[in-house]
């Protein structure tokens, strides 16, 4: 616990493989929220508006080459430089919704074959989320959705070696959500359990960190 143990708002984070509609729900549980008059605010990793982040997006439009293990830092760096700014957004009451994070780097970098372990060090001591939404989609469905822009990741064989990597991440913070149902019948079921935890956190569930 970091201690804190006012009304704050929750960390909410959205997990999938590519096209399981992460993007789309994160929007659309933003304005559920503000609807509701909840402060809330919409991330996403990688950000690449900073100057890490354009390194990591010049490697993800292979415009760049790094090795495995320099990327997968970059990432977790990237994580690390908005830490400051989202603990303390959560603190003033703001919820976050935020799509992909930690479980993101590891599935990606360990699909590579970089050690799982290896991969979770560097994420240790940022804010663990207080639910993670897995969009559950098989990888042959998500490559049917089409829309694989050219990025270095969108190929349905690598897309299934990170759907793997995602199983061994799970732990008792996430939820899996059948990701191949309609955008609304998927919309409805992640309302009420972000309703849910945004409201344990305004109620005092103190903040934790990762990786436990
Ligand atoms: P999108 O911007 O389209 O989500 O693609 N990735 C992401 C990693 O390999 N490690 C990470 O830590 C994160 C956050 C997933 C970003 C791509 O980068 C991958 C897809």
């Amino acid at each position: 616990s970091v201690g804190n143990t006012d009304s704050r708002g929750g960390l909410i984070v959205l997990e999938g493989l590519d096209r399981c509609g992460k993007t789309s729900q994160s929007g659309k549980l933003l304005s559920y929220l503000e609807g509701l008059g909840h402060s809330a605010e919409l991330w996403r990793f990688p950000d690449r508006t900073t100057s890490v982040g354009q390194m990591i997006s010049a490697y993800l439009l292979n415009q760049s080459q790094l090795d495995d293990h320099t990327i997968h830092l970059l990432f977790s760096a990237n994580r690390w430089e908005k830490r400051s700014m989202m603990e303390t957004k959560l603190k003033a009451g703001t919820t976050l919704i935020v799509d992909r994070y930690s479980y993101s780097g590891v599935a990606f970098s360990s699909a590579k074959g970089v050690d799982v372990e290896w991969c979770k060090a560097p994420e240790i001591g940022l804010l663990a989320p207080d639910v993670v939404l897995f969009l559950d989609i098989p990888p042959e469905k998500a490559a049917e959705r089409g829309g694989y822009g050219g990025e270095r990741y969108e190929h349905l064989e690598f897309q299934k070696k990170v759907a793997q990597c995602y199983q061994i991440l799970r732990d008792s913070s996430w939820k899996i959500i059948d990701g191949c149902r309609g955008i609304e019948e998927v919309e409805k079921e992640l309302r009420d359990i972000v309703v849910d935890h945004v409201l344990a956190c305004k109620k005092g569930k103190p903040l934790s960190l990762l990786w436990s």
